[in-house]
């Protein structure tokens, strides 16, 4: 397996990648080096066909305090629009295998931002979820404005990135932003746990119900309800479709090949 500086790596469970954000001095700050090993070993894990769902985490006391403020401090326009800064971001939303960030402390500006562009959340009690930028004299820029607003809704998203108003992990529960919220010693183990069972399932249904959840906040209904259909009749192509359908009436458990 690569090895890494910024970031650790490993396979837990069956079928789950792990990666853990590893720069506890500066709070995980995602500098450009992190940012560019965890796309690395995030892509790895896609492309990889013993995986099936990743995890994506910090330490317990932070999974990440955001963009690299010594970084970015006298950066000019230009420099921020250059390529790489934009695309490292970007590249999250083109994996197409489910990743789940696991959530302990600190999650703010760009590591709120990182945590809200996974398709799932589980939290630590002590998790903190915040967009502080405004203290910057900024704005979010990787989402948080538009993942927000359609989380938590346009009042809570306005307080957030107007007030910098922080949400505790209870409070995020209690407003949709993350799935599930569990104690700091096994907040980890619970986001394995969930990621196995998905890794378990279908791999190409998997995929495919992720695309679909996912454009649900792209589209029109009407779009999103035929783009949802067509995925429907696509999976009957896959040997898992009649796999799944056969053990069921057989009373037995499915073996899916990912085919
Ligand atoms: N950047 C750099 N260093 C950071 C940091 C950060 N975001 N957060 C913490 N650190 C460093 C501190 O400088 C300190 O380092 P030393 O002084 O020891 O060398 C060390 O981590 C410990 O921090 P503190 O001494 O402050 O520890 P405390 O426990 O008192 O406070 C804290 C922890 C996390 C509450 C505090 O450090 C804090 O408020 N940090 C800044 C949080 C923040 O403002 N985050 C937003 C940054 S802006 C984009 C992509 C991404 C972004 C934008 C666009 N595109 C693709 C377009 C993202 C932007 C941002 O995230």
């Amino acid at each position: 397996m690569t090895t890494y500086e910024h970031i650790l790596v490993e396979t837990p469970a069956a079928g789950v990648g792990l990666v853990r954000l590893n720069e506890p001095r500066t709070f995980n700050a995602l500098t450009g080096p992190l940012m560019h090993e965890l796309m690395s070993a995030l892509e790895a894990f896609d492309a990889d066909e013993a995986i099936g769902c990743m995890v994506l985490t910090g330490t317990p006391k932070v999974f990440a305090a955001g963009a690299d403020i010594k970084e970015m401090a006298q950066a000019t326009p230009v420099e921020l629009m250059q390529k790489a800064f934009i695309a490292r971001w970007e590249k999250l939303r083109t994996l197409r295998k489910p990743v789940i960030a696991a959530v302990s402390g600190y999650a703010l500006g760009g590591g709120c931002e990182l945590a809200l562009a996974c398709d799932m959340i589980v939290a630590s009690e002590t998790a903190v979820f915040g967009q502080p930028e405004i203290n910057l004299g900024v704005i979010p820029g990787a989402g948080g404005t538009q993942r927000l607003a359609r989380t938590v809704g346009k009042a809570l998203a306005m307080e957030m990135c107007l007030n910098d108003r922080r949400l505790t992990a209870a409070e995020a529960e209690r407003f949709g932003l993350v799935n599930r919220v569990a104690p700091v010693e096994s907040y980890l183990d619970e986001a394995i746990a969930l990621a196995a069972q998905i890794a378990a399932r279908a791999p190409l249904a998997v995929r495919l119900a992720k695309e679909a959840v996912n454009m649900a906040l792209e589209t029109p209904l009407n779009a999103g309800l035929a783009y949802e259909r067509n995925l429907f009749y696509a999976l009957f192509a896959t040997k898992d479709q009649k796999e799944g359908m056969a053990a069921f009436l057989e009373k037995r458990q499915p073996h899916w090949s990912g085919e």
